[in-house]
């Protein structure tokens, strides 16, 4: 597309309007900077234009560079839109709807005037693909707010609303936005007389609050620490803030530039542009099209008010939902409706909800006594105890209850969704919709397809998913589905190397290095070890060569279950979550091993790292080769927002990548050899091995 088309120029009552358009979001692709400059010389030139108005087309103004380009040879434009802007002789006001992010806000701090309609956003959120603003941002935004202000948007990249923009001093004016270009073009005309032209650079004021508050950029790193842990790019933020405040601007650009040269090409940045993409790309399933018809959502209704159920209803009523909630008994539901509330007034006391927001919420959530109430739903979500002869009952119910064409979905996390199916009359409106604990914290949705579900009942389970801000990912029906499918042989090798003499305080300190919040035996404290106990007794029921983890058992036997009894894998005490070493679990480890006849040893922390994600990458290699999951990316997906593996690694399968699948083949092979079937390399992997392949575009053989 020429420059001309992707940036349109119009002078209309003396004003000149710059228009970008470039869908679906006016990125600053290939010809985009250089059709804005143009634009402006163009304005620049024609005597009878006065001032002139940068705007986007479509539903957004500019929302940034254009992440595909990074990581590319890209042509080093010989004036950047910035600098052609700072210097430029007549007034120009950006007029802001939908975002303007990243080198969109930064081309807009460059104008002399911004004005916003009230749904727009603005921010810097560099920092979530691994690098910072690279378009002045960092040296602008600090002496049009202050440093602190500035700190806080480039270190949290959080979009901000117009409204609160306008009283940082982003946003010049809030306009009503009925016809944004008429609105734009008037404010205009009433500063285009005005001289100086204000130009951000030129305001040095505000920097003056680093002065009086000299501890803010420590206080900032400080600040982070826990979340940032192994980060570079949001320490790099803060230096470059730092920087606008003891440097003149155009230093202050010179560092900038020198810090964005550090991060753009960095793993960490690499990783998480991986990430950007796939959460995109996870929406999509081939052969279901953006445009498919859709029955309607409008009344949803959850049977179960357990910890699930309750988690799934506050998501919906979270999200605008107005949602009917049913469990066996009024006592069973009222205790559950009394977990809600417990829950939002949790937030609104931790402050991450306003007091008002949670009394918008919690009324629309409906508990009905009988099934019979839920009768006109058009999605009915299922989320009661998890055994097969209770969701077959509940099933059979509700399909001789609810509507003809609703959609019916289970919650399950691990159960056949055609046996679920099987009971009713509609088994092409049943799917799976898998929430993670707790439901209205985690992203992740597994949509999981039975062998009967239709595509409309597919494709609504996703949309409702989006609709309530979740990952919505696409898993086809098998024992755990995908996601804790994947995770399950991570979770048996922790324990395996705890038999040959792995400490669990080595093997959570080697993840918690690696990025991951917590370690893997610390998470089974939290969760609760009686939960594990429990569904290895149900697997061990089933299928008798089921490997057995006697540590865990005896722990559980012993009523170790974690954090709730101040025992499990660690010791605590009372009222405090601190993991201790406990010398017990040491010796019962030691006991089994003995009983067991294993010889126990030392670990490095790198095979411990590959035995727990290398088991994973194999039975996700045996996933994609079965086609229960669309590609790599999507496992990765359901890593980042359901097991919390670190987002500046991409996830499992392209942090394997980086590692090379020859490399890990080697590795599962030697270790298959050592230790049998658990570790046959997946034919995937063997294939992707011997072609030279990668785990990126490693699809169903
Ligand atoms: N570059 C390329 N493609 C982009 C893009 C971008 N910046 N933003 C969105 N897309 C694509 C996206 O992949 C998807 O494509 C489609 O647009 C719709 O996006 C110099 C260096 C704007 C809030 O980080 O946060 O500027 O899947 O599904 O949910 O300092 O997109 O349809 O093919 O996300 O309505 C900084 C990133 C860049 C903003 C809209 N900017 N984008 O959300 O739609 S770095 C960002 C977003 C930079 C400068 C630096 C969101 C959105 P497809 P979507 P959405």
């Amino acid at each position: 597309m020429s420059e001309q088309a992707l940036v349109r120029f119009d002078v209309e009552d003396g004003i000149g309007v710059i228009t970008v358009d470039y869908p679906p979001v006016n990125a600053l692709g290939p010809g985009v900077p250089e059709g804005i400059i143009a634009a402006l010389e163009k304005g620049e030139a024609e005597p009878n234009v006065k001032a002139m108005v940068l705007m986007g087309a479509g539903r957004t103004f500019i929302a940034g560079a254009d992440i595909r380009q990074f990581g590319k040879p890209r042509p080093v434009l010989p004036r950047r839109t910035y600098d052609v802007l700072d210097q430029g002789t007549k007034p120009i006001v950006a007029a802001i709807h939908g975002f303007a992010l990243g080198g969109g806000l930064e081309n807009a701090l460059a104008c002399n005037y911004r004005i916003a309609v009230s749904s727009a956003k603005v921010g810097l959120p560099e920092v979530n693909i691994g690098i910072l603003p690279g378009g002045g941002g960092t040296q602008r935004l600090p002496r049009l707010i202050g440093p602190k202000a500035a700190m806080e948007m480039i270190v949290s990249g959080r979009h901000v609303p117009a409204p609160e923009a306008k009283t940082l001093g982003i946003i010049d004016e809030i306009v009503a936005g009925k016809d944004l270009r008429a609105e734009a073009i008037a404010y205009a005309k009433t500063i285009a007389d005005r001289r100086p032209l204000p130009r951000v650079r030129d305001s040095s004021e505000k920097l003056a609050q680093a002065k009086g508050d000299p501890g803010m950029f420590e206080g900032m790193r400080k600040s982070i620490a826990r979340r940032a842990r192994n980060q570079i790019a949001p320490y790099h933020c803060i230096a470059a803030v730092e920087a606008a405040c003891s440097q003149a601007f155009d230093d202050g650009i010179k560092t900038e530039r020198r810090l964005f040269g550090e991060l753009e090409n960095s793993d960490q940045a690499k990783g998480m542009r991986y990430a950007f993409f796939a959460e995109r790309e996870v929406a999509r399933i081939p052969g279901i099209g953006k445009d498919i018809a859709l029955p309607p959502m409008k009344n949803i209704a959850v049977v179960g008010a357990g910890t699930m159920g309750g988690g799934i209803a506050m998501s919906l009523a979270d999200f605008g939902h107005n949602v009917k909630i049913v469990d066996a008994t009024p006592e069973v539901l009222a205790k559950g409706m009394q977990r809600i509330q417990d829950n939002y007034a949790i937030s609104v006391k931790r402050g991450s909800l306003k007091q008002e927001e949670m009394d918008r919420r919690v009324p629309r959530i409906h508990p009905v006594e009988r099934l019979e109430d839920i009768a006109d739903s058009d999605i009915v979500i299922e989320a009661v105890f998890e055994e097969m002869p209770v969701k077959k009952e509940v099933f059979a119910k509700l399909d001789r209850i609810v509507k003809p064409g609703a959609l019916l979905m289970t919650n399950s996390s691990a159960l056949d969704i055609d046996e679920i199916a099987s009971v009713t009359k509609r088994p092409e409106l049943v799917c799976g919709a898998h929430f993670f604990s707790p439901a209205n914290v985690m992203k992740l949705l597994e949509v999981v397809a039975g062998a009967k579900s239709a595509p409309t009942t597919l494709a609504t389970a996703m949309k409702m998913g989006r609709d309530i801000g979740k990952l919505a990912a696409y898993a086809g029906n098998c024992d755990g589905f995908v996601a804790n499918r994947s995770r399950a042989p991570f979770g048996t090798e922790m324990v395996l190397m705890a038999e040959e003499g792995a400490l669990p305080e080595q093997v959570d300190k080697v993840m918690v290095d690696f990025g991951y919040p917590m370690g893997p035996f610390a998470v089974g404290d939290l969760a609760g070890l009686d939960i594990g106990y429990a569904s290895r007794r149900r697997r061990a029921a089933a299928d008798p060569n089921f490997r057995k983890l006697p540590v865990p058992d005896r722990l559980v036997e012993m009523g170790r279950y974690g954090q709730k009894t101040l025992a499990g894998w660690y010791r605590y005490e009372k009222g405090d979550r601190t993991p201790h070493p406990d010398p017990e679990v040491k010796r019962i480890i030691a006991e089994v091993a003995k009983d067991m006849g294993i010889q126990q040893r030392s670990f490095t922390d790198e095979e411990i790292l590959r035995r727990l994600l290398f088991a994973s990458v194999n039975e996700a290699c045996k996933i994609l080769e079965e086609g229960k999951a669309l590609r790599a990316s999507d496992i990765d997906v359901m890593w980042l927002h359901g097991f919390g593996f670190p987002r500046y690694r991409g996830g499992l399968m392209f942090w394997a990548d980086q590692i090379g699948v020859a490399e890990v083949h080697r590795q599962i092979e030697e270790w298959h050899q050592r230790y049998g079937a658990r570790w046959k390399p997946a034919n995937l992997l063997r294939e992707l091995a011997q072609s030279g392949g990668s785990f990126r575009d490693a699809k169903k053989i």
